[in-house]
Protein backbone atom coordinates (compact mmCIF):
# COMPACT_ATOMS: atom_id res chain seq x y z
CA UNK A 1 0.00 0.00 0.00
CA UNK A 2 2.99 2.80 1.18
CA UNK A 3 5.20 1.25 -1.79
CA UNK A 4 2.09 1.98 -4.55
CA UNK A 5 1.74 5.66 -2.78
CA UNK A 6 4.96 6.34 -3.11
CA UNK A 7 4.99 5.79 -6.76
CA UNK A 8 2.66 8.34 -7.21
CA UNK A 9 5.41 11.15 -6.85
CA UNK A 10 7.23 9.55 -10.12
CA UNK A 11 8.25 12.04 -12.02
CA UNK A 12 9.89 9.84 -15.23
CA UNK A 13 8.90 10.96 -18.44
CA UNK A 14 6.11 13.35 -17.14
CA UNK A 15 6.22 16.92 -18.47
CA UNK A 16 7.43 19.16 -15.99
CA UNK A 17 7.79 23.07 -14.87
CA UNK A 18 10.22 23.97 -12.40
CA UNK A 19 9.25 26.54 -9.59
CA UNK A 20 11.34 28.58 -8.01
CA UNK A 21 11.63 32.69 -6.49
CA UNK A 22 14.60 35.14 -6.73
CA UNK A 23 15.16 37.72 -3.88
CA UNK A 24 14.26 41.29 -5.25
CA UNK A 25 17.29 42.37 -6.15
CA UNK A 26 17.01 39.40 -8.80
CA UNK A 27 19.33 36.96 -7.06
CA UNK A 28 18.49 33.05 -7.51
CA UNK A 29 17.65 32.09 -3.76
CA UNK A 30 18.02 28.67 -5.16
CA UNK A 31 19.60 27.14 -7.85
CA UNK A 32 17.61 26.57 -11.21
CA UNK A 33 20.10 25.08 -13.50
CA UNK A 34 20.63 21.98 -10.48
CA UNK A 35 17.15 22.05 -10.06
CA UNK A 36 16.84 21.37 -13.49
CA UNK A 37 19.74 18.73 -13.93
CA UNK A 38 18.23 17.01 -10.90
CA UNK A 39 14.52 16.90 -12.73
CA UNK A 40 16.55 15.68 -15.79
CA UNK A 41 18.21 12.56 -13.48
CA UNK A 42 14.68 11.74 -12.07
CA UNK A 43 13.25 11.26 -16.18
CA UNK A 44 11.09 14.56 -16.24
CA UNK A 45 11.06 16.53 -19.24
CA UNK A 46 11.33 20.29 -17.92
CA UNK A 47 8.71 22.29 -20.75
CA UNK A 48 9.45 25.37 -18.37
CA UNK A 49 11.10 27.59 -15.51
CA UNK A 50 8.98 29.66 -13.68
CA UNK A 51 10.72 32.32 -11.29
CA UNK A 52 8.89 34.97 -8.96
CA UNK A 53 10.71 37.87 -7.21
CA UNK A 54 9.69 37.80 -3.98
CA UNK A 55 11.91 37.40 -0.19
CA UNK A 56 8.88 36.11 1.56
CA UNK A 57 7.57 33.04 0.69
CA UNK A 58 3.58 32.64 0.65
CA UNK A 59 2.24 30.58 3.81
CA UNK A 60 -0.78 29.63 1.18
CA UNK A 61 0.45 28.70 -2.31
CA UNK A 62 4.46 29.49 -2.03
CA UNK A 63 4.27 32.09 -4.43
CA UNK A 64 2.11 34.99 -4.73
CA UNK A 65 -1.59 34.00 -5.50
CA UNK A 66 -1.55 36.20 -9.05
CA UNK A 67 1.53 34.34 -9.89
CA UNK A 68 0.27 30.95 -8.85
CA UNK A 69 -3.23 31.49 -11.32
CA UNK A 70 -0.49 32.27 -13.84
CA UNK A 71 1.21 29.34 -13.52
CA UNK A 72 -2.06 27.41 -13.45
CA UNK A 73 -2.95 28.91 -16.95
CA UNK A 74 0.81 27.69 -18.45
CA UNK A 75 -0.10 24.14 -16.58
CA UNK A 76 -3.14 23.59 -18.78
CA UNK A 77 -1.91 24.80 -22.27
CA UNK A 78 1.57 22.76 -22.00
CA UNK A 79 -0.07 19.52 -20.62
CA UNK A 80 1.76 19.91 -17.76
CA UNK A 81 1.79 16.70 -15.32
CA UNK A 82 4.02 17.95 -12.31
CA UNK A 83 5.32 21.47 -11.32
CA UNK A 84 8.72 20.47 -9.17
CA UNK A 85 9.81 23.50 -6.68
CA UNK A 86 12.83 24.34 -5.81
CA UNK A 87 12.56 25.01 -1.92
CA UNK A 88 10.83 22.23 0.48
CA UNK A 89 6.65 22.97 0.74
CA UNK A 90 4.73 22.63 3.26
CA UNK A 91 2.10 19.82 3.42
CA UNK A 92 -0.73 22.83 3.21
CA UNK A 93 1.20 24.76 0.64
CA UNK A 94 0.99 21.23 -1.56
CA UNK A 95 -2.20 20.68 -0.76
CA UNK A 96 -3.29 24.77 -2.27
CA UNK A 97 -0.84 24.20 -5.03
CA UNK A 98 -2.16 20.96 -6.21
CA UNK A 99 -5.82 21.78 -5.89
CA UNK A 100 -5.12 25.31 -7.92
CA UNK A 101 -2.85 23.54 -10.78
CA UNK A 102 -4.30 20.34 -11.35
CA UNK A 103 -1.18 18.72 -11.46
CA UNK A 104 0.78 17.11 -9.18
CA UNK A 105 3.73 18.96 -7.14
CA UNK A 106 6.95 17.47 -6.02
CA UNK A 107 9.10 19.72 -3.55
CA UNK A 108 12.99 19.62 -3.85
CA UNK A 109 13.68 16.84 -0.68
CA UNK A 110 11.24 14.73 -2.74
CA UNK A 111 12.75 15.14 -5.93
CA UNK A 112 16.02 14.07 -4.43
CA UNK A 113 14.39 11.05 -2.11
CA UNK A 114 12.94 9.82 -5.61
CA UNK A 115 16.05 9.92 -7.38
CA UNK A 116 17.98 8.09 -4.65
CA UNK A 117 14.97 5.99 -4.73
CA UNK A 118 15.37 5.09 -8.37
CA UNK A 119 18.96 4.60 -7.68
CA UNK A 120 19.41 2.78 -4.56
CA UNK A 121 20.84 -0.77 -5.65
CA UNK A 122 22.21 -2.48 -2.07
CA UNK A 123 19.41 -3.74 0.27
CA UNK A 124 21.48 -1.42 2.38
CA UNK A 125 20.94 1.67 0.39
CA UNK A 126 17.10 0.67 -0.60
CA UNK A 127 16.36 0.77 3.03
CA UNK A 128 18.30 3.61 4.01
CA UNK A 129 15.91 5.33 1.02
CA UNK A 130 12.77 4.25 2.10
CA UNK A 131 13.00 5.07 5.88
CA UNK A 132 14.26 8.98 4.38
CA UNK A 133 10.87 8.75 1.95
CA UNK A 134 9.04 7.02 4.92
CA UNK A 135 9.71 9.61 7.15
CA UNK A 136 9.38 12.21 4.90
CA UNK A 137 5.94 11.10 4.27
CA UNK A 138 4.76 10.59 7.56
CA UNK A 139 3.71 14.43 8.34
CA UNK A 140 2.38 14.63 4.72
CA UNK A 141 -0.24 11.58 4.85
CA UNK A 142 -3.03 13.22 4.89
CA UNK A 143 -1.86 15.10 1.03
CA UNK A 144 -2.54 11.13 -0.23
CA UNK A 145 -5.89 10.65 0.79
CA UNK A 146 -8.11 14.44 0.24
CA UNK A 147 -9.20 12.89 -3.28
CA UNK A 148 -11.20 10.02 -1.13
CA UNK A 149 -12.42 12.92 0.93
CA UNK A 150 -13.73 15.09 -1.88
CA UNK A 151 -15.53 11.71 -2.83
CA UNK A 152 -17.44 10.90 0.36
CA UNK A 153 -16.31 12.88 3.53
CA UNK A 154 -18.79 15.30 4.28
CA UNK A 155 -18.46 17.86 7.17
CA UNK A 156 -18.77 16.14 10.95
CA UNK A 157 -18.16 12.65 9.32
CA UNK A 158 -15.16 10.66 9.00
CA UNK A 159 -15.22 9.89 5.42
CA UNK A 160 -12.89 6.74 3.98
CA UNK A 161 -10.01 9.32 3.91
CA UNK A 162 -9.72 9.83 7.64
CA UNK A 163 -9.98 6.12 8.14
CA UNK A 164 -7.53 4.96 5.80
CA UNK A 165 -5.31 7.89 7.01
CA UNK A 166 -5.55 6.52 10.65
CA UNK A 167 -4.20 2.79 9.37
CA UNK A 168 -1.72 4.43 7.04
CA UNK A 169 -0.16 6.14 9.81
CA UNK A 170 -0.13 3.28 11.92
CA UNK A 171 1.17 1.16 8.74
CA UNK A 172 3.97 3.45 8.30
CA UNK A 173 5.02 3.84 11.27
CA UNK A 174 5.66 0.39 11.98
CA UNK A 175 7.24 -0.05 8.96
CA UNK A 176 9.87 2.87 10.06
CA UNK A 177 10.18 1.44 13.25
CA UNK A 178 10.86 -2.02 11.62
CA UNK A 179 13.56 -0.35 9.27
CA UNK A 180 15.30 1.66 11.55
CA UNK A 181 15.94 -1.58 13.58
CA UNK A 182 17.43 -3.37 10.53
CA UNK A 183 19.67 -0.28 10.08
CA UNK A 184 20.99 -0.22 13.36
CA UNK A 185 22.07 -4.09 12.77
CA UNK A 186 23.54 -2.89 9.21
CA UNK A 187 25.50 0.20 10.92
CA UNK A 188 26.47 -2.38 13.99
CA UNK A 189 28.27 -4.68 11.78
CA UNK A 190 29.42 -2.33 9.39
CA UNK A 191 31.37 -0.10 12.54
CA UNK A 192 32.52 -3.29 13.24
CA UNK A 193 34.16 -4.00 9.96
CA UNK A 194 35.37 -0.34 9.82
CA UNK A 195 37.36 -0.28 13.05
CA UNK A 196 38.16 -4.09 12.32
CA UNK A 197 40.25 -2.10 9.81
CA UNK A 198 42.06 0.07 12.24
CA UNK A 199 45.31 -0.84 11.96
CA UNK A 200 45.18 0.96 8.23
CA UNK A 201 45.33 4.19 6.96
CA UNK A 202 41.72 5.29 6.09
CA UNK A 203 41.32 8.40 3.48
CA UNK A 204 37.88 8.80 2.08
CA UNK A 205 36.73 10.67 -0.85
CA UNK A 206 33.87 13.71 0.20
CA UNK A 207 32.47 16.10 -2.05
CA UNK A 208 29.27 17.56 -4.01
CA UNK A 209 27.60 15.15 -6.61
CA UNK A 210 29.22 15.05 -9.99
CA UNK A 211 32.32 16.58 -8.57
CA UNK A 212 34.86 13.65 -10.10
CA UNK A 213 34.93 11.56 -6.67
CA UNK A 214 34.49 8.34 -8.37
CA UNK A 215 36.64 9.23 -11.23
CA UNK A 216 39.63 10.10 -8.87
CA UNK A 217 39.19 6.74 -7.00
CA UNK A 218 40.08 5.01 -10.04
CA UNK A 219 42.36 7.39 -11.08
CA UNK A 220 44.43 6.34 -7.77
CA UNK A 221 43.41 2.30 -7.70
CA UNK A 222 42.17 1.75 -11.00
CA UNK A 223 39.20 0.51 -9.32
CA UNK A 224 36.85 0.28 -12.00
CA UNK A 225 34.19 2.64 -9.67
CA UNK A 226 30.74 4.00 -11.95
CA UNK A 227 31.24 7.45 -13.65
CA UNK A 228 28.65 9.14 -14.85
CA UNK A 229 27.91 12.94 -15.61
CA UNK A 230 24.84 12.79 -13.67
CA UNK A 231 24.07 13.38 -10.16
CA UNK A 232 24.16 10.92 -7.55
CA UNK A 233 25.77 8.13 -9.78
CA UNK A 234 27.46 6.62 -6.39
CA UNK A 235 25.42 5.94 -3.37
CA UNK A 236 26.91 3.16 -1.57
CA UNK A 237 30.57 2.71 -0.84
CA UNK A 238 33.58 1.12 -1.88
CA UNK A 239 36.61 0.90 -0.95
CA UNK A 240 40.12 -0.02 -2.24
CA UNK A 241 43.55 -0.58 -1.54
CA UNK A 242 45.47 2.73 -1.92
CA UNK A 243 49.86 1.90 -3.16
CA UNK A 244 51.61 4.84 -1.35
CA UNK A 245 55.56 4.88 -1.75
CA UNK A 246 58.01 2.47 0.17
CA UNK A 247 55.24 -0.49 -0.32
CA UNK A 248 52.99 1.44 2.21
CA UNK A 249 49.52 0.89 1.50
CA UNK A 250 46.17 3.19 3.01
CA UNK A 251 42.52 2.03 2.72
CA UNK A 252 40.81 4.50 0.26
CA UNK A 253 36.42 4.64 -0.02
CA UNK A 254 34.66 6.26 -2.22
CA UNK A 255 30.89 7.05 -1.35
CA UNK A 256 27.81 9.02 -1.94
CA UNK A 257 27.59 12.29 -2.87
CA UNK A 258 26.27 15.66 -0.92
CA UNK A 259 24.32 18.47 -2.65
CA UNK A 260 22.96 21.52 -0.88
CA UNK A 261 19.96 21.48 1.34
CA UNK A 262 20.02 17.54 1.45
CA UNK A 263 17.12 16.12 3.59
CA UNK A 264 17.98 15.77 6.58
CA UNK A 265 16.01 12.64 6.82
CA UNK A 266 18.66 11.66 3.98
CA UNK A 267 21.90 12.39 5.84
CA UNK A 268 20.78 10.35 9.09
CA UNK A 269 19.39 7.47 7.83
CA UNK A 270 22.67 6.93 5.74
CA UNK A 271 25.02 7.11 8.43
CA UNK A 272 26.08 3.34 8.17
CA UNK A 273 26.59 4.21 4.23
CA UNK A 274 28.92 7.29 5.52
CA UNK A 275 30.41 5.31 8.30
CA UNK A 276 33.87 4.82 6.16
CA UNK A 277 33.59 8.74 6.40
CA UNK A 278 33.19 9.05 10.59
CA UNK A 279 36.02 6.53 10.86
CA UNK A 280 38.49 8.03 7.88
CA UNK A 281 41.72 9.50 9.35
CA UNK A 282 42.03 12.17 6.40
CA UNK A 283 39.42 13.15 3.95
CA UNK A 284 39.63 14.45 0.45
CA UNK A 285 37.68 16.68 -0.41
CA UNK A 286 36.77 16.80 -3.73
CA UNK A 287 35.65 20.22 -5.92
CA UNK A 288 34.70 20.64 -8.99
CA UNK A 289 36.54 23.98 -10.03
CA UNK A 290 34.94 24.68 -13.49
CA UNK A 291 31.80 24.76 -11.80
CA UNK A 292 30.58 28.61 -11.46
CA UNK A 293 29.33 27.76 -8.01
CA UNK A 294 32.43 25.66 -6.39
CA UNK A 295 32.61 27.54 -3.67
CA UNK A 296 28.66 27.49 -2.96
CA UNK A 297 29.50 23.24 -3.13
CA UNK A 298 32.00 23.45 -0.60
CA UNK A 299 30.31 25.14 1.49
CA UNK A 300 26.81 22.88 1.54
CA UNK A 301 29.68 20.02 1.70
CA UNK A 302 31.08 21.60 4.91
CA UNK A 303 27.78 21.42 6.08
CA UNK A 304 26.45 17.76 5.54
CA UNK A 305 30.52 16.94 7.20
CA UNK A 306 29.19 18.86 10.77
CA UNK A 307 26.06 17.16 10.46
CA UNK A 308 28.60 13.94 10.28
CA UNK A 309 30.51 15.48 12.75
CA UNK A 310 33.27 15.41 10.98
CA UNK A 311 34.01 18.67 10.47
CA UNK A 312 37.24 18.79 12.69
CA UNK A 313 38.88 16.06 10.93
CA UNK A 314 42.14 16.55 9.24
CA UNK A 315 40.71 17.73 5.75
CA UNK A 316 42.94 18.38 2.29
CA UNK A 317 40.62 19.73 -0.44
CA UNK A 318 41.34 18.56 -3.88
CA UNK A 319 40.37 21.24 -6.48
CA UNK A 320 39.22 18.97 -10.03
CA UNK A 321 38.83 19.55 -13.31
CA UNK A 322 41.42 21.86 -14.06
CA UNK A 323 41.41 20.66 -17.50
CA UNK A 324 37.58 22.31 -17.67
CA UNK A 325 38.32 25.51 -16.62
CA UNK A 326 36.78 28.13 -18.57
CA UNK A 327 38.15 30.93 -16.17
CA UNK A 328 41.25 30.55 -14.91
CA UNK A 329 40.17 32.80 -12.34
CA UNK A 330 38.22 30.75 -10.54
CA UNK A 331 41.36 28.82 -9.93
CA UNK A 332 43.44 31.89 -8.29
CA UNK A 333 40.90 33.09 -6.45
CA UNK A 334 40.11 29.48 -4.55
CA UNK A 335 44.12 28.35 -4.30
CA UNK A 336 43.94 31.80 -2.53
CA UNK A 337 41.47 30.63 0.02
CA UNK A 338 43.14 27.16 0.40
CA UNK A 339 46.81 27.01 -0.27
CA UNK A 340 47.50 23.87 1.10
CA UNK A 341 44.64 22.50 -1.93
CA UNK A 342 46.10 20.03 -4.51
CA UNK A 343 45.09 20.51 -7.93
CA UNK A 344 44.49 18.32 -10.33
CA UNK A 345 42.55 16.31 -13.19
CA UNK A 346 41.48 13.38 -12.49
CA UNK A 347 40.22 12.51 -16.31
CA UNK A 348 43.65 13.62 -17.99
CA UNK A 349 45.92 12.38 -14.62
CA UNK A 350 47.10 15.84 -14.09
CA UNK A 351 48.24 16.86 -10.51
CA UNK A 352 47.89 12.80 -9.24
CA UNK A 353 51.62 12.50 -8.49
CA UNK A 354 51.56 15.34 -6.18
CA UNK A 355 48.08 14.87 -4.63
CA UNK A 356 49.94 11.29 -3.89
CA UNK A 357 52.43 13.25 -2.57
CA UNK A 358 50.76 14.99 -0.42
CA UNK A 359 48.50 11.77 0.92
CA UNK A 360 51.70 10.35 1.68
CA UNK A 361 53.38 13.68 3.46
CA UNK A 362 50.29 13.61 5.64
CA UNK A 363 50.47 10.26 6.96
CA UNK A 364 54.24 11.01 7.49
CA UNK A 365 53.59 13.84 9.90
CA UNK A 366 50.53 12.61 11.44
CA UNK A 367 51.28 11.64 15.20
CA UNK A 368 50.89 8.18 16.51
CA UNK A 369 50.23 6.84 20.28
CA UNK A 370 52.89 3.74 20.28
CA UNK A 371 53.98 2.08 23.61
CA UNK A 372 57.25 0.37 23.46
CA UNK A 373 59.57 -1.72 24.87
CA UNK A 374 63.42 -2.09 24.05
CA UNK A 375 66.44 -2.86 26.12
CA UNK A 376 67.77 -0.59 29.42
CA UNK A 377 71.00 -0.02 27.62
CA UNK A 378 69.34 1.20 24.12
CA UNK A 379 71.19 5.14 25.03
CA UNK A 380 70.87 5.95 21.39
CA UNK A 381 66.82 4.43 20.95
CA UNK A 382 66.45 6.65 23.88
CA UNK A 383 67.65 9.88 22.85
CA UNK A 384 65.80 9.49 19.57
CA UNK A 385 62.35 9.03 21.33
CA UNK A 386 63.08 11.80 23.25
CA UNK A 387 64.12 14.07 20.83
CA UNK A 388 62.03 13.26 17.82
CA UNK A 389 58.64 12.03 19.68
CA UNK A 390 56.42 13.40 22.83
CA UNK A 391 57.67 11.06 26.04
CA UNK A 392 54.49 10.78 27.74
CA UNK A 393 56.04 8.27 30.36
CA UNK A 394 58.84 5.65 30.98
CA UNK A 395 59.42 2.97 32.98
CA UNK A 396 62.24 0.22 33.93
CA UNK A 397 61.22 -2.97 34.81
CA UNK A 398 64.48 -5.14 34.99
CA UNK A 399 66.41 -5.42 31.93
CA UNK A 400 63.94 -3.91 30.31
CA UNK A 401 62.67 -0.03 29.56
CA UNK A 402 58.70 0.95 28.44
CA UNK A 403 57.54 3.99 26.99
CA UNK A 404 54.64 5.53 26.45
CA UNK A 405 54.85 8.25 23.59
CA UNK A 406 53.57 10.31 20.49
CA UNK A 407 55.88 10.46 17.54
CA UNK A 408 55.40 11.20 13.78
CA UNK A 409 54.94 8.28 11.56
CA UNK A 410 57.65 9.13 9.41
CA UNK A 411 60.38 8.78 11.98
CA UNK A 412 58.60 4.78 13.07
CA UNK A 413 61.00 2.67 10.43
CA UNK A 414 63.81 4.59 12.44
CA UNK A 415 63.09 2.93 16.02
CA UNK A 416 63.56 -0.48 14.79
CA UNK A 417 67.28 0.31 12.90
CA UNK A 418 68.24 2.15 16.09
CA UNK A 419 67.36 -1.24 18.43
CA UNK A 420 67.07 -5.00 17.31
CA UNK A 421 65.07 -6.06 20.24
CA UNK A 422 62.63 -3.36 19.91
CA UNK A 423 58.81 -4.61 20.84
CA UNK A 424 56.16 -1.72 19.11
CA UNK A 425 52.25 -1.42 19.40
CA UNK A 426 50.19 0.91 18.05
CA UNK A 427 47.26 2.70 21.51
N1 LIG B 1 36.72 17.48 -17.60
C1 LIG B 1 36.76 16.71 -16.52
N2 LIG B 1 35.70 15.95 -16.22
C2 LIG B 1 35.78 15.18 -15.11
C3 LIG B 1 36.92 15.14 -14.27
N3 LIG B 1 36.67 14.29 -13.25
C4 LIG B 1 35.43 13.81 -13.44
N4 LIG B 1 34.88 14.33 -14.56
C5 LIG B 1 33.54 14.06 -15.12
O1 LIG B 1 32.55 14.47 -14.18
C6 LIG B 1 31.42 13.59 -14.23
C7 LIG B 1 31.13 13.05 -12.84
O2 LIG B 1 32.18 12.22 -12.43
P1 LIG B 1 32.02 11.16 -11.24
O3 LIG B 1 33.38 10.65 -10.95
O4 LIG B 1 30.93 10.19 -11.53
O5 LIG B 1 31.55 12.14 -10.07
P2 LIG B 1 31.13 11.75 -8.58
O6 LIG B 1 31.64 12.85 -7.71
O7 LIG B 1 31.56 10.37 -8.25
O8 LIG B 1 29.55 11.86 -8.69
P3 LIG B 1 28.38 11.14 -7.83
O9 LIG B 1 28.77 9.73 -7.57
O10 LIG B 1 27.23 11.27 -8.75
O11 LIG B 1 28.24 11.97 -6.59
C8 LIG B 1 31.79 12.50 -15.23
O12 LIG B 1 31.23 12.83 -16.48
C9 LIG B 1 33.30 12.57 -15.29
O13 LIG B 1 33.84 12.12 -16.54
C10 LIG B 1 38.06 15.97 -14.64
O14 LIG B 1 39.09 16.01 -13.98
N5 LIG B 1 37.89 16.72 -15.76
MG1 LIG C 1 30.48 8.73 -7.74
Amino acid sequence: MVQEKRKELSVRAERAILLGTLSLKGVANGDIEELNQLAKTAGAIVVENVLQRRDKIDPTYYIGRGKAEELATLCRDNDIDVVICDDDLTPAQVRNLEKLLNAKVVDRSELILYIFATRARTTQAQLQVELAQLEYTLPRLRRMWVHLDRIEGGIGTRGPGEKQLESDRRLVSKRIFDLRKKLKEIEGRRHQQVTARSGCLKVSLVGYTNAGKSTLMNALTQAGVLVEDRLFSTLDTKTRILHLENGRKALISDTVGFIKKLPHHLVSSFHATLEEVRQADLLLHVVDVSSSTALEQIKAVNEVLEELNCEQKPTLLVLNKADALTEQANLTFLKSLYPESAVISALTGEGIPELKKKIQDYFDRRCVELRLTCGAEDGKLTAYLYQKGHVLSQRLDGQKLSFHLLIEERYIPKISELASDVELSYV
